[in-house]
């Protein structure tokens, strides 16, 4: 049974500026979710950042919806599934839902002696990492910045591109490490469909995919899009439930699929787009929102299972903290492990984690 649940209001630097085509991080500012009973703990970890650029959420909106509209659905007896239908009628705010639901569904698991991974139905022991390299000032910086995360044992390079940081980056890079390397492209929607004839040229280079090339909302246009582009085109941002993922397959959108569980409303969410895909044969990979250690333990989980067969943004502690909120997660042979205790399978270092934190507040007392 659920006795208390905290919000917690947290920030943590980055190890170096991460830039985008909406943005610079050089800090990731946080929002946890606790839901405590019975001596058991379970985490959640808000992935929407401080300010609305990846997507209309932002980490003071999902605070506050939380307050507002969802803690007042939860009591001492309310499960990730119970949950998930009570706040069905609260339309978006899915990076708001998806953290008081894994919040939820790791405390039952843990209370259960279940893992994360064998809810989820996940079949493989360890992951294949991949990163994702920001827009660097430079060439000779994005080149040595690649050189960098391929000598770690990445197996797979994300490059960040934007009108006037593309073709080029991603010639260099591949003229330098060669046609083996696995290398994507991520826009962040920074194009719009009559960019159709410029992506087509990053066709020659070979690339896994292109990821969300085209605002959120412009669905439709991925599919005009892909009579242009032959590289694959694969959405992240639009993706915003398995109906939506349907719908975007349905119509040639997308032949490959980022699954988010933050972005999607949370973990049974994003188990339904896996599954559908794994279904059709279409392939889905996780990405991530610069996690601390509670939301990439959770992320692992899912990139277990058996849809997941290209690598993901799961990428090691190092890549961008200093000092995790956990135990590192460390790059063995390009790999990360799949955690295996109850739950998440991790605990946060609550005296680091203190140190960080700025707020904790108990938002919600059940009765006995
Ligand atoms: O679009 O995939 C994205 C980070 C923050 C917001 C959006 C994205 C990203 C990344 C990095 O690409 C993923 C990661 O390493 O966590
Ligand atoms: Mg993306």
């Amino acid at each position: 049974m659920i006795s208390e649940i905290r919000l917690r209001r947290a920030r943590i630097d980055l190890v170096s500026p991460f830039r985008t085509s909406f943005g610079v991080e050089t800090s990731r500012e946080l929002l946890y979710v606790e839901v405590s009973g019975e001596g058991t703990t379970g985490w959640g970890e808000c992935v929407a950042m401080s300010e609305p650029m990846y997507s209309s959420e932002y980490v003071d909106g999902c605070e506050s919806v939380l307050r507002r509209f969802m803690l007042p659905l939860v009591n001492r007896d309310t499960t990730a599934q119970s949950f998930a239908r009570a706040v069905s009628g609260i339309r978006g705010h899915y990076m708001a839902k998806a953290v008081l639901e894994t919040a939820l569904l790791d405390f039952q698991l843990r209370r259960d002696g279940v893992s994360l991974g064998t809810f989820l139905g996940a079949t493989q022991t360890r992951v294949r990492s991949g990163v994702s390299v920001g827009i660097q000032p430079s060439i000779d910086d994005l080149l040595r910045v690649v050189q960098g995360y391929l000598d770690d044992g990445y197996q797979r390079i994300k490059l960040k591109i934007e009108p006037g940081f593309d073709i080029e980056p991603v010639r260099a890079v591949r003229t330098t490490f060669g046609a083996e390397l696995l290398l994507q492209v991520d826009a962040n929607s920074a194009y719009q469909l009559s960019d159709a004839e410029h992506l087509a040229r990053l066709d020659e280079f070979d690339l896994l995919l292109i990821e969300q090339p085209l605002p959120e909302e412009q669905v439709a246009s991925h599919a005009q899009l892909s009579k242009v582009v032959r590289t694959p085109i694969c959405l992240d941002e639009s993706i915003l439930s398995a109906d939506v993922a349907r719908e975007a397959l349905d119509i040639g959108a997308c032949s490959i699929i980022n699954i988010k569980p933050g972005r999607v409303g949370g973990f049974l969410e994003a188990k339904k787009i896996h599954d559908l895909c794994y279904e059709r044969g279409v392939a889905v990979w996780c990405g991530g929102m610069l996690e601390t250690g509670i939301g990439r333990a959770a992320n692992l989980a899912l990139a277990a299972l058996p849809g997941f067969t290209l690598p993901g943004d799961t990428s090691a502690s190092s890549r961008y903290f200093r000092r995790d909120v956990t135990a590192p997660f460390v790059l063995r042979d390009g790999h990360l492990d799949v955690p295996t205790g109850p739950g998440i399978g991790i605990d946060p270092d609550t005296d680091y984690l203190d140190s960080i934190t700025s707020r904790s507040d108990k938002v919600l007392v059940c009765d006995e």
